[in-house]
């Protein structure tokens, strides 16, 4: 049928994977791509990067967006569809500015749309809005989910029913001023500075079992090296820095995330949504541009990486979301991709 056709006549990079490393849209910037299949189509809920003329700082005060645009596709390497605006930061009565990496989520009949963004004070803090379409328009909740804090939610549902929220990111995201469980704005713009200490980890919590609370105060993820101690904060290209993501896969969980200042993105495996989580590698080494942040789908027997790079505008706040295939060796390690490798 067609698909055989099309996976037939794909691009390939010389290891056989499919090369799909180009833009999904080129006219319009978006990153941080979140992508899920709901009934049998690819959705991608991105950021939505603009350019407010706001110069580059350790805070990320250039990624200055106020909106979000919904992308869906019926196969990796189909036509992309780019959908209207699915909510303006102005329909989200607690948020202020900087509508950063969202996620989404599916349960019965109902859409999530999950999204960070500063509140009124400055604060970071996580929201979540719904709506009966997976491109919306969706509807906000009047405040953000309680114990929220932070930025770059994920969302994962286990085979069981429950749902569970990683999140958290560090300098412009804040994770560092919430190191004592409260908003300690002196706590400065990027980390503890504590490189012997373990590093500030990432924040989960089990969902309500309607999507829109966090059923028990979050608790730390631990990444944890060879020897089952914590990646230490001075390890720069293993600890944790922004952008999680929990995909399961024969039964492991694989915790996901970017290394920020070091910008690779990184997998570590646990036998629980909770973790802990061992370190295992890289997934994928330094893209073009400052920030690297992907998800990880199966579509039928395939695997794929959404992640972004800023080659079409060279702009660090402008950046373009790509997908590629991926491959897992016998052992359940992933092969590291080169997103310069064609
Ligand atoms: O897109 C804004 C922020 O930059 C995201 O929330 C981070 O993950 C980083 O990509």
């Amino acid at each position: 049928g067609t698909l055989a056709f099309a996976q037939a006549n794909e691009p390939r990079a010389p290891d056989g994977r499919a090369y799909l490393a180009q833009p999904l849209v080129t006219d319009l910037y978006v990153a941080d791509p979140s992508a899920h299949v709901f009934n049998g189509r690819i959705y991608v809920y991105p950021s939505h990067d603009v350019d407010a003329g706001i110069p580059d700082d350790d805070l990320g005060n250039q990624y200055a967006m106020h909106d979000y645009r919904v992308l869906s596709m019926d196969r990796p390497g189909g036509p992309v569809t780019v959908h209207p605006v699915a909510i303006d930061v102005k329909q989200i009565p607690w948020a202020s500015k900087q509508t950063w990496a969202p996620d989404a989520a599916y349960k019965n009949g109902t859409y999530y749309l999950y999204m960070p963004a500063r509140d009124k004070a400055g604060v970071f803090r996580i929201g979540v809005a719904t709506s009966t379409s997976p491109t919306g328009p969706f509807k906000a909740e009047p405040t953000p989910i309680s114990g929220s804090f932070s930025i770059d939610p994920a969302v994962f549902s286990d085979s069981d029913g429950q749902s569970y929220m990683y999140f958290g990111g560090i300098w412009g995201g804040q994770l560092q001023r919430w190191a004592t469980g409260r908003f300690d704005a002196t706590a400065g713009d990027t980390d503890l500075r504590q490189d012997d200490k373990p590093a500030l980890a990432p924040k989960v919590a089990r969902m309500s079992a309607d999507m829109k609370q966090f059923a028990e105060p979050s608790r730390d993820v631990q990444i944890v090296d060879e020897a089952g101690n914590p990646i230490l904060g001075g390890d720069h290209e293993r600890r944790f820095f922004e952008a999680s993501w929990l995909f399961k896969r024969g039964g492991k969980y694989y915790f996901t995330y970017s290394t920020g200042d070091t910008h690779f993105l990184n997998y570590a495996i646990g036998d629980s949504p909770y973790g802990p989580f061992r370190y295992t590698g890289h997934i994928m080494s330094p893209v073009q541009g400052w920030t690297t942040h992907h998800s990880i789908i199966q579509f039928s027997d395939r695997w794929w990486l959404f992640y972004h790079d800023t080659q079409l505008s060279n702009k660090n706040h402008l950046r373009s979301a790509k997908m590629t295939e991926m491959f897992f060796n016998a052992d359940g390690t992933i092969r590291q991709l080169d997103p310069f490798k064609k």
